[in-house]
C-alpha cells in the first residue's frame, strides 16, 4: 500500500513548525518543513500573539512541505481571536501570560464557586483558563464587538479553508465543557454572563474542516483539493496521542514549555481532593480524558536563558550535571513563575524565602530548576495514581525536554520508575497519526502506540539513587 503525507502544523510557544509526517502500516517518517520563531509581542496594552506572522509562517511551511493529503493544526490551549460581523480578526489575539487575569478568579468564585466550578468542568484552577480571559475581557469595546471566537487552531484553519469550527480537546481547555458529555456548560457560561453563541460548533479530531481555499492553493503552490483534518488541536492532546506505550499502566510527561504530568484515563476525576490537588481534567482522543497536572516546565530555563544573553545549551547542562544535587530545590507548580521575566532573580528569592542556599552561578540554577522540575514530576505522578487510583509501571516522557538526557534521568530517580523518553516531535507525530488515522491508514489508539514504539527512537533511563533523598527535598517544600 501506498504511503501518504500528511501536514502537521504544530505552534510553540516560542516557535512554530511544519512537519511532513509520511505514514504507511510500517512507516512513520517525520521530517521538518519550516520552522519560524513566534515571538510574544509586548504593546502598551499588554502581551499579544503575532498571529498574522504565524500564519504566515504556515503558509511558508505549506508552500515548503510540497504536495500533502491533508493538512492538521495544533497549537498552546486556551487563547483565541475574535472576529466582527464581517468575519474580520478583531486585534491581535492576547498571550495567556499577559496580566489581564489577575485578580479575575475571585470574581469569577463569588459568582459560581470554586468547588462548583471543578465539579462542573473537571478543570484545574489557572488563571488563562479561557473562562477568566473572557471574564477579563468583559465590557471591552472588542468583546462587545466580536460575533466570533475562534481558538488559535481553529482562527488559522478558518483563514485556511474559511470554515468555521470548534475543535473538542482544546475546547475543554476554555472551562466551559463537561468532561462527562463533551458538551458545553450553558448554566455556567450563563452565570458568567459568557456568551457561548460566540463559539462555532464543536467538531472532534478525525472530522473533515474544510479544503485549502483557492487562493491559499496559489499562495503555497499546492494542488487542490487538500483536506484539512481537525486533528487533537491542543498541542498536549496531540502529544498525548503520540505517547509510545505498549501496556496501560503509563503516565506521561509532555515537556516543553511546560510540563504536563498525569495519566490518560476513561473517566474524569472530579473529586474536591482532586481539585485540592489542582488536577485538570482535559479531553483526549476518543472521549479519553488527559488527568494532568500543569507544571511550569522548562519555560523557568528558557527565561533563564534568556536573562543570561543565550549562553551554549550544552556548555549549561554540563555545568548543571556537575553542581551539587538537590542542594535547593522552588515548586514548579507555583503560579509565581507564570509571568515573563527576571527569573534568575525570582527563583533565588524563592530559595531565600525558604530558607534553602541561594543558587549562584547559571550551572547551579540551572541544577537548582531542573532539581525542581524532577520533583514535581515525581509529585504530579505519584498524586496522579492516588487520585485516579491507578498505578503505573513506566514514565513515558515525549516533547522537548526528550533533548535534556539530565532532566530525564532526574525524573527517573525522583519518581523510582523506569522513564522511556520519546518522541520529541510528539505533538506533530500525534497530529499526523490523527490525520492518517481519518483517513483510513491506522488503526485504533493503540495501533497508533504500536506504530510509534516500532518506528520512532526512544531512550530508556532506570531509575538510580537514593530515593530517601528525594523524599526529603520534597518535604522542604511542603514546610513553607
Ligand atoms: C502546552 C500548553 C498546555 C496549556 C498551556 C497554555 O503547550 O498547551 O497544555 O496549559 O500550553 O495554553
Amino acid at each position: 500500500t501506498a504511503v501518504k503525507a500528511y501536514a502537521a502544523v504544530d505552534l510553540g510557544a516560542s516557535s512554530g513548525r511544519v512537519m511532513v509526517g509520511r505514514v504507511g502500516p510500517d512507516t512513520l517518517e517525520l521530517t521538518e518543513a519550516h520552522r519560524f520563531p513566534n515571538r510574544p509581542v509586548l504593546v502598551p496594552e499588554g502581551l499579544r500573539w503575532d498571529v498574522l506572522s504565524l500564519y504566515a509562517g504556515v503558509l511558508d511551511g505549506l508552500r515548503a512541505a510540497g504536495p500533502v493529503d491533508s493538512v492538521g493544526i495544533d497549537s498552546w490551549a486556551v487563547d483565541y481571536g475574535l472576529l466582527d460581523a464581517d468575519g474580520e480578526l478583531l486585534g491581535n489575539p492576547v498571550h495567556y501570560r499577559d496580566a489581564r487575569t489577575e485578580g479575575v478568579a475571585e470574581k469569577v468564585w463569588a459568582t459560581v464557586p470554586a468547588a462548583e466550578l471543578y465539579a462542573a468542568t473537571g478543570l484545574q484552577y489557572a488563571p488563562f483558563n479561557t473562562l477568566y480571559q473572557l471574564t477579563a475581557a468583559a465590557g471591552t469595546a472588542r468583546l462587545a464587538q466580536a460575533r466570533r471566537l475562534l481558538l488559535i487552531p481553529d482562527l488559522l484553519s478558518y483563514w485556511l479553508t474559511g470554515e468555521q469550527g470548534t475543535e473538542l480537546t482544546n475546547a475543554s481547555t476554555t472551562q466551559l465543557i463537561d468532561p462527562r458529555t463533551g458538551d458545553w456548560r450553558h448554566d455556567v457560561a450563563a452565570r458568567l454572563g459568557i456568551d457561548l453563541e460566540l463559539f462555532a460548533p464543536l467538531r472532534r479530531p478525525g472530522d473533515p474542516a474544510g479544503l485549502l481555499r483557492p487562493q491559499v492553493l496559489a499562495e503555497t503552490g499546492l494542488t487542490g483539493p487538500v483536506p484539512v483534518t481537525a486533528v487533537g488541536s491542543h498541542d498536549t492532546a496531540s502529544a498525548v496521542a503520540a505517547v509510545p506505550a505498549v501496556g496501560e499502566r503509563f503516565a506521561y510527561i509532555c515537556t516543553g514549555t511546560w510540563s504536563l504530568a498525569g495519566l490518560e484515563l476513561t473517566a474524569p476525576v472530579l473529586t474536591e481532593d482532586s481539585r485540592a490537588a489542582n488536577f485538570t481534567n482535559e479531553l483526549g482522543l476518543d472521549g479519553t480524558v488527559r488527568y494532568l497536572r500543569n507544571i511550569m516546565g522548562l519555560w523557568l530555563l528558557q527565561e533563564c536563558v534568556r536573562a543570561w544573553g543565550e549562553p551554549d545549551l550544552d556548555a549549561l547542562l554540563r555545568d548543571a550535571a556537575a553542581a551539587p544535587a538537590l542542594r535547593s530545590v522552588v515548586d514548579a507548580g507555583d503560579a509565581a513563575f507564570l509571568a515573563p521575566g527576571r527569573m534568575p532573580e525570582r527563583i533565588a528569592e524563592a530559595c531565600r524565602a525558604s530558607g534553602q542556599p541561594v543558587p549562584r552561578t547559571p550551572g547551579e540554577i540551572t541544577r537548582c530548576i531542573l532539581d525542581s522540575l524532577a520533583l514535581a514530576h515525581r509529585r504530579a505522578i505519584a498524586d496522579a495514581q492516588r487520585l485516579a487510583d491507578r498505578p503505573v509501571d513506566v514514565v513515558h516522557i515525549v516533547g522537548g525536554g526528550t533533548r535534556n538526557a539530565l532532566l530525564c534521568r532526574l525524573t527517573a530517580d525522583a519518581c523510582g520508575l523506569p522513564v522511556v523518553a520519546g518522541p520529541t516531535e510528539a505533538a506533530a507525530l500525534g497530529n499526523v497519526l490523527v490525520q492518517a488515522r481519518a483517513h483510513g491508514l491506522v488503526g485504533d489508539r493503540a495501533g497508533m502506540r504500536r506504530l510509534l514504539a516500532r518506528t520512532q527512537p526512544l531512550t530508556r533511563y532506570e531509575p538510580q539513587g537514593d530515593a530517601e533523598r528525594w523524599r526529603e527535598a520534597e518535604a522542604r517544600l511542603a514546610l513553607r
